[in-house]
């Protein structure tokens, strides 16, 4: 059924790995009705870990999305997988959501991924809130993991819900806001029941009722006076001052529950329904003609506009494009603008989903999520449109890749195969990229972790049938000089007829770091024609694209022409790129040439405890700490500059170093000289490579 921008509400699940996200969603779609009975994740059978890779690990690789009714509200839920590897599918379900609930642990509390997604969340300016999961395990403890979020987040949580005894007495929760308890039944096998609050809970219930008031009251000034004078506020002013105080970020609501006791969850979609933000609280952000950012707001009567969140195969239903409409309607067998693409695409059929499951519907509002098949054209990130043209949404921001590896097929023959792959896998994950290195010579595959490369290339081993192997990537290092030089190279050739003569007089000098390459002609009186010049400078191009210490390519020269001497005959443009190519390497030989290696700019973000051991780590892979600062929550940010040689397997290294709760992001910064023992072991690495000029 279709519902409009007034009754959706779009509610991402997130959290640290293992959190019980899955168990959640499944459970709140058994409690709506969506499901006839939930199952575990270790079975395999769960909606949203539902792909073979999931089943596999049991672990959520990629989000899920279905939907639940309550009282005529239609709530999207995307279950979001837990591990940093899968951080791109996390995004795109934040910037679909107006809501985010981070779960968290009742034995464990706030781990490094829920401080990362807060702060995302922050970024984004998105109201979020805490669900506290497994309250029916023996040391799960509520009150302290609200001090533990109160003070990691600075931030306190109201609690909305409230358990009733951890452990075995675990026997529900109550529904603050509305005043009802509602009680595990059958030992947790059947759903919830809604009852009266016991006695003992009343004092409680009362407190954090009265916390709850003052949250709402704080919604807006009238409520407050209200508030001051009354001393209360009714069931209408509680409910339009929490939407309110919501919007302003005043209070970040808490929940408690046991998803696997069937506890917890019709208080949790009730306030997703009721209180939770609507679509048109939030817009998105879009280009106009002009490259010029503006937000656009959920419209339903505007024309229709969307955009692709998300893109997927699946194996039975083909190409599948998730798109959250922004303004207007999407109605199937229409003719869309596929703005990104200039191109009309026409929309066949439209459906919501429950995980794998489809359903075609006949229309999505804006501010809905939902499916379009078999969309020729469009890939993540583009907009639609019913026409207009000047319109494009942002595309997803996401995090520059952490881990690469350079991999080739066993076959020869099977590298395109493997080719479409990988262009198939990074059009379903935009965290992933891959680009042939025509200086390397290798297509070097980077994502966000070591677990997410496998994952791909695994499914690509499965499906495809290609075997496939993979290496460490080569580092692209450079050569330069450290002094003036000068050389001079004469190109004779005699053959039969014309022959080939041209000769060369360079001087070279060393420029500053990153100012690349200049080239001067400084001939005098004609000894070289000007005709000839391009041919020079072809051929000074051909020697710095390989230098003479390791065939790295040359960098920061500057290189002048000052003399020569040319034959009215036997002289031609091929006979100066040759000597030209000669005489540079000759020159550069007597420069002092030098290797250069590439030096990345790292961020570690590493919990207190492991800020020395990371350190030291890094002291030993020849890094320089730029700087330390603490970023809150028991985390510091590490700021260093770092050969990239060191880094190449750094996502794991980091990952062994902190028992997987370090996280890092690294760019390029500069080329830094190298030289003794390293310098040689590169020459010694490179000589392995050399690829053996063609003649000319
Ligand atoms: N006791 C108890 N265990 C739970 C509960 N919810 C989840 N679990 C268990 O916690 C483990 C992880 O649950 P998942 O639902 O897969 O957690 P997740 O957050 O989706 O994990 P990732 O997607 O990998 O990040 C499983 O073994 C669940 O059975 C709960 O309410 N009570
Ligand atoms: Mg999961």
């Amino acid at each position: 059924m279709s519902h409009n921008t007034n009754s959706i509400k779009n509610v991402s699940i997130a959290g640290h790995g293992g959190t019980g996200k899955t168990s959640l969603f499944e459970h709140l779609l058994f409690a709506g009705g969506v499901i006839p009975r939930p199952e575990t994740v270790d079975s395999g059978k769960t909606v949203a870990d539902s792909s073979p890779e999931e089943i596999e690990r049991k672990i959520s690789i990629h989000a899920a999305l279905a939907h639940v009714e309550l009282d005529g509200t239609k709530i999207n839920l995307f279950d979001t997988p837990g591990s940093s590897d899968f951080i791109g599918d996390v995004i795109l379900s934040f910037r679909a959501s107006e809501f985010a609930v981070l779960t968290v642990d009742a034995r464990v509390g706030v781990q490094i991924e829920t401080i990362k997604l807060w702060r995302n969340l922050e970024g984004r300016k998105k109201p979020r809130g805490f669900y506290i999961t497994k309250m029916d395990e023996e040391r799960a403890d509520f009150k302290k993991i609200l001090e533990d979020i109160k003070d990691k987040f600075k931030a306190e949580p109201v609690p909305i819900t409230l358990p009733m005894g951890p452990g075995a007495d675990y026997k529900g929760v109550i529904d603050v806001l509305n005043e009802r308890a509602w009680f595990v039944q059958d030992g947790g096998a059947a759903l919830e029941k809604e009852g009266d609050i016991p006695p003992e809970y009343r004092e409680e219930c009362a407190a954090a009722r009265e916390r709850l008031i003052e949250a709402a009251a704080d919604g807006d000034d009238t409520l407050m006076e209200h508030y001051i004078e009354k001393g209360s506020l009714d069931a209408k002013e509680m409910h339009d001052g929490l939407i309110e105080a919501m919007a302003d970020h005043k209070y970040v609501p808490a929940f408690a529950g046991a998803a696997l006791k069937n506890s917890g969850l019709f208080p949790f979609l009730k306030f997703l329904a009721d209180i939770a933000p609507l679509p048109g609280t939030a817009g998105d952000l879009a280009l106009d003609g002009e490259g010029r950012e503006h937000a656009v707001a959920v419209d339903p009567d505007k024309p229709l506009s969307a955009l692709v969140i998300k893109t997927a195969y699946d194996q039975f239903s083909g190409k599948l494009s998730w798109v959250k409409v922004i303004t207007g309607k999407l109605t199937p067998d229409t003719e869309v603008l596929n703005v990104s693409e200039n191109k009309k695409e026409r929309i066949g059929k439209i459906y919501l989903c429950v995980g794998k499951k489809l359903e075609e519907v006949r229309e999505l509002y804006a501010g809905d999520v939902g499916i379009i098949a078999k969309a020729a054209s469009l890939k993540t990130n583009d907009t639609i449109t019913a026409g207009e043209a000047g319109l494009n949404f942002l595309h997803l921001r996401l995090p520059e890749p952490v881990h690469s590896v350079a991999v080739n097929a066993v076959q020869k023959k099977e590298e395109d195969k493997l080719g479409e792959a990988l262009v198939r896998a990074a059009e379903e994950d935009r965290t992933f990229s891959y680009v042939f290195n025509t200086e390397t010579k290798e297509t070097v595959i980077s994502g966000m972790g070591e677990l997410q490369i496998n994952i791909i290339l695994d499914k690509i081993r499965q499906n495809q049938k290609i075997e496939m192997e993979t290496r460490i990537p080569r580092v692209a290092y450079r050569e330069t000089i450290s002094k003036k030089a000068s050389a001079e190279y004469t190109h004779k050739k005699q053959t039969g007829g014309h022959g080939q003569y041209g000769k060369v007089v360079l001087d070279i000098a060393p420029l500053g770091r990153g100012e690349g390459y200049k080239f001067e002609n400084r001939i005098f009186g004609g000894a070289v024609p000007k005709n000839y010049i391009p041919g020079v400078e072809k051929g000074v191009a051909e020697g710095m694209a390989r230098g003479t210490v390791a065939q790295y390519p040359v960098v920061d020269v500057e290189v002048a022409i000052v003399d020569g001497k040319y034959h009215p005959v036997d002289s031609s443009e091929l006979s100066f790129k040759l000597a030209a190519r000669n005489a540079f390497r000759e020159a550069m030989r007597q420069a002092g040439p030098t290797l250069l290696e590439p030096i990345m700019n790292l961020t570690v973000f590493v919990e207190d405890k492991y800020l020395g051991d990371v350190m030291s780590d890094l002291s030993g892979k020849r890094g320089k700490i730029l700087g330390q600062d603490d970023v809150g929550g028991g985390i510091a940010e590490i700021r260093a500059e770092v050969p990239h040689a060191e880094l190449l397997r750094y996502s794991i290294d980091l990952r062994s170093i902190t028992s997987g709760t370090g996280s890092f992001g690294v760019a390029f910064d500069h080329y830094a000289p190298i030289s003794g023992r390293i310098a040689e072991d590169v020459i010694k690495a490179a000589a392995a490579f050399q690829v053996k000029e063609e003649e000319e």
